[in-house]
């Protein structure tokens, strides 16, 4: 029986990283079969293992062997729910896939088609199919993005489950191209965490990075108790509105009773991956009394965390792996 879980961030096919950190924490290599093992303590994985980094197939491979050998659990990104998507004909439209073949997913998911021969991929998606989409286990939640009580609710309605009980099953989950349905909505809530229309509030749209115009703006779900556009919506840091002027303060008011819902209050703590958090774990922003992030961006330079949880019902930040101080220098060596 574990007496404590050790909650890793997204992976994204950094192999190097991941068994540096799994070496840090104390998991050895027991032999045949071949797997990573803790004697008093399991990894958690948060999801997105795949696309982008060089090691992909090393990683689901160190991974899995550890799901398979009882040494680590996983719950499902949104990288593995698209893989399977991008792979899977539409039953109402062959020829087509769940999810489109077009340039931005081709390039998204180039990294994982490439390093993966025909085999490999079929056995790996057949994998992520049976991977649960978040892990309550009682005194601690597991999401790769957002914990939303209601959408969760209405998933297990559905899926009879948290997982997706055959292909079909995932094939009427996935369907998306036309009109979403609420289980799709509910499960890209869950996975890539929601978002709230910034115009229904009187707020500006804003530019991203890219210079896309966006009129959603992610939810900082995280906030406990938190009711307002200004406390509830996340416009980042530098963003301009589409005068090109600095984009400023979003309004003060209530937002409705929905994108209220999504406000985390506990009284378990949930730990979550996905937002590509840089730097070190910042307490409003990273990590709260009852949530805590472990992606910090470790395929864009960043670090490769773990939340060790040890049975508390409020996060501790000196839980992280590395500690504040040491993620900053590994930060500003890479
Ligand atoms: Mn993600």
């Amino acid at each position: 029986m574990a007496q404590g879980y050790d909650i890793i961030g997204d992976v994204h096919g950094c192999a190097d990283k991941l068994e540096e950190l799994l070496g840090d924490l104390g998991y050895s290599v027991v032999q045949s079969p071949c797997f990573y093992w803790h004697p008093d303590r399991q990894a958690i994985f948060v999801g997105d293992l795949i696309d982008r980094g060089p090691s992909q197939l090393r990683v689901l491979e160190v991974v899995k062997a550890m799901v398979d050998a009882g040494s680590a659990k996983i719950v499902m990104g949104n990288h593995e729910f698209n893989a399977l998507a991008y792979a899977t004909e539409d039953p109402r439209n062959p020829g087509s896939f769940l999810r489109q073949h077009d340039t931005k997913n081709d390039r998204q998911h180039a990294a994982f088609l490439e390093q993966l021969n025909v085999e490999q991929k079929s056995h790996y998606l057949a994998w992520f199919r049976t991977i649960p989409l978040w892990l309550d286990l009682g005194e601690v939640r597991i999401v790769h993005a957002c914990w939303h009580q209601t959408s969760m609710n209405l998933i297990e309605q559905q899926l009879g489950g948290n997982r997706f009980s055959s292909i079909e099953s995932f094939a009427g989950a996935a369907r998306a191209t036309d009109a979403p349905s609420p289980l799709y909505a509910a499960i890209e809530t869950v996975l890539k965490g929601p978002e709230l229309d910034l115009a229904k509030y009187g707020a500006k749209r804003f530019k991203d990075k890219d210079g896309n115009v966006r009129r959603e703006a992610r939810v900082r779900w995280w906030r406990g108790g938190a009711t307002t556009l200004k406390q509830l919506a996340e416009v980042p840091q530098g963003s301009r509105d589409e005068a090109d002027k600095p984009y400023g303060e979003l309004p003060d008011v209530l937002v409705d009773e929905t994108d209220q819902s999504y406000s985390y209050e506990g009284p378990v703590p949930v730990i979550y991956g996905h937002y590509w958090r840089t730097g070190v774990p910042v307490e409003h922003e990273d990590w709260t009394r009852s949530t805590a992030c472990v992606d910090f961006s470790a395929v864009n330079g960043g670090t490769m965390v773990a939340y060790r949880w040890n049975g508390e019902s409020t996060i501790d930040w000196r839980n992280y792996h590395p500690h504040g101080r040491n993620l900053i220098e590994q930060t500003s060596k890479s």
